[in-house]
């Protein structure tokens, strides 16, 4: 128990040394804006989103993820069933060459499954990403207020 403690402790303070831009980088995926929603304070499952995009020249493949705060975490998506949204554990996700993977509200995202800490808004927690093809890449989710979540639609 103490160690998780500390090992969150660390995180989160490493967490706060990264400013700004708040995007990761590995091998030929960007990673942009990790967020999660605000979650009320007995949050047993909790979920995150992102943007993955690759610059390289073959697909990838988000393969899984773990975070110190969830027992596990999980690829979801939404799929329709009648009038219900219901969601489904799918086991990767593929980014294509030279394109893009968004988990948003609504449709892919990541699970976070028995929560041992739930993050108040403004913090950031640490989120392991899992690729074939690009490896490890840790990122920190940003717990949003709820309005505030991401501006990143472009009009066409
Ligand atoms: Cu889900």
């Amino acid at each position: 128990m103490s160690s998780l403690r500390t090992l969150l402790a660390t995180a989160l303070l490493l967490g706060s040394s990264v400013v700004s831009a708040h995007s990761y980088h590995g091998g030929n995926l960007d990673i942009a804006h990790p967020w999660s929603r605000p979650l009320p304070p007995v949050a047993t499952t909790g979920v995150a989103y992102l943007t993955v995009t690759n610059k390289g020249e073959a697909e990838d493949v988000l393969l899984g993820a773990e975070s110190p705060v969830a027992d596990q975490v999980e690829i979801h998506t939404h799929i329709k069933d009648g009038e219900l949204m219901k969601m489904r554990q799918l086991h990767e996700l593929v980014i294509p060459a030279g394109g893009e993977l968004t988990l948003a509200p609504g449709g892919h995202h990541l699970m976070l499954m028995g929560l041992k800490q739930v993050p108040a808004v403004g913090e950031r927690f640490p989120l392991t990403l899992h690729f074939k093809q690009a490896g490890t890449i840790v990122v920190e989710v940003a717990v949003d207020a709820e309005p505030t979540a991401p501006q990143e639609h472009h009009q066409h």
